[in-house]
This record gives C-alpha cells, structure tokens and sequence, in this order.
C-alpha cells in the first residue's frame, strides 16, 4: 500500500481520544504527507508587522522547501515572495533578516523593487521581457501585528480567522511593539507532539515549577470545555469585556483556532517568578484594566500565543524533519520600553526560556518511547487532555478529505 492510502486508513481506523499510530511521528512519507497536505496548503503564522517596521524591511523564513521573503512594500504593505529568483533560482534574500531599498539577487545582481517586479537585469536579450519575471508572490495577510502566509496558489478564505482574532488583539497594539527577544529551539520531535504537549497542562506540574507560579494548570484554561461553567472564569471575562477587552471562549466551527482570556494564579499580572510586571510600561495605552490575565490563541498548525498586560510572548512552530521541530519563541514589549531601564531582559525571558526548555525535554522523550517497536496508541485523559483530543480531531479532519482526494483506488 502506498503512504497515502496506508495514512488514510490508519486515520479512519484510528481510536478516537487515543494517540496516533507510530508512523505520524516518525514516518517520511507521512511527514512528507503532513507538508503537502497541510503545510503547503493552509495558512501559517510567519511573523510581526513589526518585524518590518519599514518599507524595504524583510524577514525571511523556511517552510519545507519554499524559502520565502516577507517585505514591506513602499506603500506600507506587507507582501510575501518565493525567495528564488527568477534568473537561475538563486534565494535573493539571504539572511533572516535586513532592509534593504531593492531586493538584490547576489548571484548576477538581478534587482526586484518591493512589489517583486523586476526592475534591472544586465545583459539580457533584446527581446527578454522584465515583467515577465517578477518573484512569485506568496499569499500574505497581517492581522493585528501578525503576519501569515499560505503556500497554497488557492489560499483558504482568511476572513473567518481574521473576524475572530482582531477584537480581541488589536486593543493590545502589537503592531506597534518591539520585539525584544527571540529564541529558537530545535525540538527532536515530531510536530504533532509539539501540539500535543501544548494543548494541555496535565504535565504542567510535575515539568515547569517556575511557569506554574503564575499559570494555572486548570484544565479549563488550557482545554475546550469547562470554562463557561466556572464562575471565576465567567467573572474575569465579564470584567474584561467591561473595560472592551473581547474575553469569552470562542472557536472556529473547525477547531483550528481558538481566543479566549484566563485569569493568573493569585495576584498575578506577568509571567515572572513573582507575578509582578516584568516591563515597567504597559504594552497598550487602550488597555485600561487591572489584571487581564493572559490572553491566549492558537491557530494550527502554527501558533500559540499569551498577551499580557505589560507583554506578550508569542511562539512559531515549523517542522524540519518527521522528527525535528524549531519553535521560535518571541517577547514583545511596548516599543519605547528600553532594556536595563524599564525592564530587565533577563527577568523578562526566564520563565519561559525555562519553560521551553522543559518542553523541549519532554517532546524529546516522548518522540524517544514512541520510536520503540513496543510503543502503542495510548488514552487521552478527558478531563486533562481534552485540548489534545480536539487538536487531533482537527488533524484527522483535515487530513482525511485532503488524503481521499489524491488516494488511488486500491486495488
Ligand atoms: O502555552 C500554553 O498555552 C500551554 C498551556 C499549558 C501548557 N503550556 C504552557
Ligand atoms: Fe539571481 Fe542569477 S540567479 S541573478
Ligand atoms: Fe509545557
């Protein structure tokens, strides 16, 4: 049987609330499967409109095998492009970073403007034809301070998350922030196990003592269910949406992306061994309200975010290999903060560089037991993993329609 079929009918005969089967984790072809399917399709966050403060600002990143440039244009737009030029392929931009007036391709200096035409290239025929070798355009769309991109040539309708996403960010002006620090990690694990540990915090107590100081480890700030029925939880979003902060628990109808705000543990207001604010400046002034507690989104198979009142820390998922994830993780703070003054970088990150190092630890061992020829599909906990169970609901969804279109009949 080939990979496609073989995924397909491990995704049908799979039991419901349990884990996958040994390949999703480990396979090539299923994680070549993972890419096309999903990566190469849907939408995907990238980065921050203010990582691009300024025309001819860009960024660049890697998804599979599409390396991709992200720009701001001349008029303010932000545009996304295949980086490979359109001469002989070379990447055009090649740092993580820079800005730059025109985007040059270093090989034979063939030079794009901003918008991705083709502007100079030396010595070509007389009949070649500039405009016909503009850079291929990625679809790009930014949403209060996030920016995403979808490899897809027919992107999927981006209003729905948009609708969902920007009343509940914009008043936190994250476009309008810095980022203060970046990190990226290198998780010897399987995507999907990245979100699986994610998604719930049963493993919260025994793995992360400084995360848990502030961070409840209530399966009803984590999950999907149980939050409407909680008086403190309902509480804290009445007292939110009181001072026009959007706080309720929604999801989108597919479960791939949900918003929702949760208290802090105690008298918290920041993700610091005290609960103290860590920056002195708040990251908004349109946010006038004591102890927000943290504003949480996901969007798969992406991102994961907390706002805080006086951060924000937000995280970028991208598989590298069936058993290879980089998380980068950044913390963005009001943009006139100033380090060493209005905050202190090392008292800002430590929680969650901490954090994302315990995780990392316990992906790595996860991804260790399930390569063992023993390793088994074991049971969610409801009550603790329901996140988990409704992420792999969304995997399974998603990847079964998509699978069923390319699979050929079996013989
Ligand atoms: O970052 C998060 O949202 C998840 C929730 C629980 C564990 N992890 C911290
Ligand atoms: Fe870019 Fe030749 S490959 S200019
Ligand atoms: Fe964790």
């Amino acid at each position: 049987m080939d990979a496609r079929n073989e995924m397909l009918s491990l995704i049908r005969s799979r039991r419901q609330g349990w884990s996958l089967e040994q390949p999703f984790y480990t396979d090539p072809d299923f994680f070549r499967l993972d890419m096309e399917l999903i990566w190469y399709r849907d939408w995907l966050f990238v980065g921050h409109d203010c990582e691009v403060a300024k025309p001819g600002s860009f960024f660049t990143v890697q998804i599979g095998t599409y390396p991709v440039v992200v720009v701001r244009d001349r008029e303010g737009k932000i545009r996304a492009f295949h980086n490979s030029c359109r001469h002989r392929g070379s990447r055009v931009c090649t740092t993580a970073k820079g800005t730059s007036a025109r985007l040059v391709c270093p090989y034979h200096q063939w030079t794009y403007d901003l918008d991705g035409k083709l502007l100079f290239a030396r010595q070509m025929a007389d009949d070649f034809d500039p405009s016909a070798h503009s850079l291929k355009p990625v679809a790009c769309e930014s949403v209060a301070g996030y920016v995403f991109i979808c490899l897809a040539d027919e992107p999927a309708d981006f209003q729905p998350f948009r609708t969902l996403m920007e009343p509940y960010f914009a008043p936190h002006k994250l476009s309008e922030a810095k980022v203060a620090y970046e990190s990226t990690i290198i998780e010897k694990g399987n995507w999907k196990l990245v979100w699986e540990n994610n998604r719930e915090c049963y493993h919260c107590a025994g793995n992360h003592p400084e995360l848990c100081k502030t961070f409840p480890e209530a399966p009803n700030v984590t999950g999907i269910s149980g939050a409407e029925s909680d008086p403190e939880m309902v509480a804290h979003w009445q007292k939110c949406e009181a001072a026009g902060l959007p706080a309720r628990f929604r999801i989108d109808g597919a479960g791939q992306f949900r918003a929702t705000r949760a208290p802090l543990l105690r008298d918290a207001v920041s993700y610091t061994m005290t609960g103290k604010p860590s920056v002195k400046r708040n990251l908004s002034d349109r946010v006038n309200a004591d102890r927000i507690g943290t504003l949480m989104l996901y969007h798969y198979p992406a991102t994961w975010n907390h706002v805080l009142i006086d951060h924000a820390v937000t995280f970028r998922v991208i598989p590298l290999g069936p058993e290879e994830t980089a998380v980068t993780t950044k913390w963005l703070v009001n943009k006139d903060a100033v380090e060493g003054v209005d905050y202190d970088l090392q008292e800002l990150i430590h929680v969650w560089t901490e954090t994302n190092d315990q995780d990392r630890r316990i992906v790595e061992e996860n991804a260790f037991g399930i390569r063992s020829p023993a390793y088994e599909p074991g049971p969610y906990s409801e009550l603790h993993e329901g996140g988990v169970i409704q992420f792999m609901e969304w995997y399974a969804h998603f990847m079964e329609p998509r699978l069923s279109e390319g699979a050929k009949p079996r013989l």
